[in-house]
């Protein structure tokens, strides 16, 4: 039987354009860098991806580590287990973390790809699974108590039964008052999460999570600093369930904060977890462990990925792609519907790429 081969990996780096700009209390993201990557194979099918750096600052970095390491894969096999196998080996002594993770991830996700289209079928097909509707939240920034609500009402308005926002304005006061705001906006059947990301010290968080947990939140999501997992474990407990997981760079770290227990809920990033090799991995760990397990942004490939996890929770619908793919994901009555077509559904735009484009 034939096997199919990398033949080129091709990267474009893009500046998409926000709806909103991403407010956080640590940090704000008024632009979408992206490395869009094409594994094109012998058979003539290519799979696509794209990798999210967070800061432009980071993206050309991120480009040219997917360039030079998906120019090792031309010539193999596009087999992503294996594939990944020999990432983890070649890349032991500098370590997979952060941007190198990263690039490996985004290869990861476009091998996946190529495969379930060469099989002509779905990625969730590919996977094992059914494609099903997965529950959706919408998620949004540090809006303030004029933006906030009207984006609430708007994401309820659109069929969603949950929201998430981003907490950790200057006091504990302000918290309330926006939170009291969304929830008069969003009435009682409607979830609200809430993100700090990282932003508090651990004794400011347990004042916050307590008062929180008064006005019924459905999470609190990284309420200090990521690595710290004693004091997530810390602030478990006081009311309010402690979310995490973003920011895991592979299996390994997921499995260490969940030793820790330092969460209850966990939300894996398909780009920092390892691709759709690394978020199977995690899957196992959350169902092991009895662990929720939801999304963080990618929410195309992620519709793919929470049908086949055992713990699935929630997928966190933020468009940031959405500007230069061609089918951005839909929505329907609150819950993600995954593309219906060979493989993850991503592809591109190509003039909106040609407009963002910036490499
Ligand atoms: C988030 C932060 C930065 C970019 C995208 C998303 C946030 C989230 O932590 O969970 O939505
Ligand atoms: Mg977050």
């Amino acid at each position: 039987m034939n096997t199919l081969c990398v033949r080129h990996v091709h990267t474009r780096a893009v500046q998409a354009p926000l709806e909103y700009t991403l407010k956080t209390s640590t940090g704000i993201i008024a632009t979408v860098p992206l490395v869009l990557i094409d594994i094109e194979t012998d058979a003539g099918i290519t799979g696509r991806s794209y990798v999210f750096t967070y800061t432009p600052l980071a993206l050309k970095a991120v480009q040219r580590l997917v360039d030079d390491l998906g120019a090792t894969l031309v010539g193999q096999p596009v087999a992503p287990v294996d594939r990944d196998a020999g990432f983890e080996s070649r890349l032991r002594l500098l370590g997979r973390g952060g941007l190198v993770i990263m690039a490996c991830s985004g290869l990861d996700m476009a091998l996946w790809d190529a495969l379930a289209i060469h099989q002509d079928v779905p990625l969730v097909t590919l996977l094992g699974g059914t494609p099903r509707p997965i529950p959706a939240y919408d998620s949004h920034g540090l809006d303030g108590l004029e933006l906030g609500p009207v984006r609430a009402r708007r994401a309820v308005d659109a069929g969603f039964r949950a929201i998430k926002t981003k907490m950790g304005y200057p006091s504990l006061t302000q918290d309330l008052q926006v939170l009291r705001a969304l929830r008069n906006a969003v009435g009682t059947e409607v979830q609200i999460m809430v993100d700090y990301n990282q932003g508090l010290t651990v004794p400011e968080a347990e004042q916050r999570i307590r008062a929180l947990a008064q006005e019924g939140v459905a999470w609190v999501e990284e309420p200090t600093i990521q690595e710290n997992l004693s004091g997530h474990a810390r602030l478990r407990g006081l009311g309010a369930p402690i979310q995490m997981g973003e920011n895991w760079c592979g299996p390994g770290e997921m499995q260490r904060a969940l030793q820790a227990g330092a969460c209850d809920y966990a939300m894996p990033d398909v780009m920092k977890i390892g691709g759709v090799t690394g978020w199977m991995r995690a899957a196992a760990l959350a169902q092991g462990a009895g662990v929720p397990m939801s999304s963080h942004i990618f929410p195309e490939i992620s519709a793919h990925l929470l049908a086949v996890t055992p713990t699935a929770h929630w997928l966190e619908r933020m468009d940031l792609a959405g500007p230069v793919l061609a089918q951005p994901l839909r929505c329907v009555d609150g819950c993600a519907v995954s593309a219906d077509v060979p493989g993850s559904g991503v592809a591109w735009n190509e003039e909106a790429v040609r407009q963002f484009q910036v490499s």
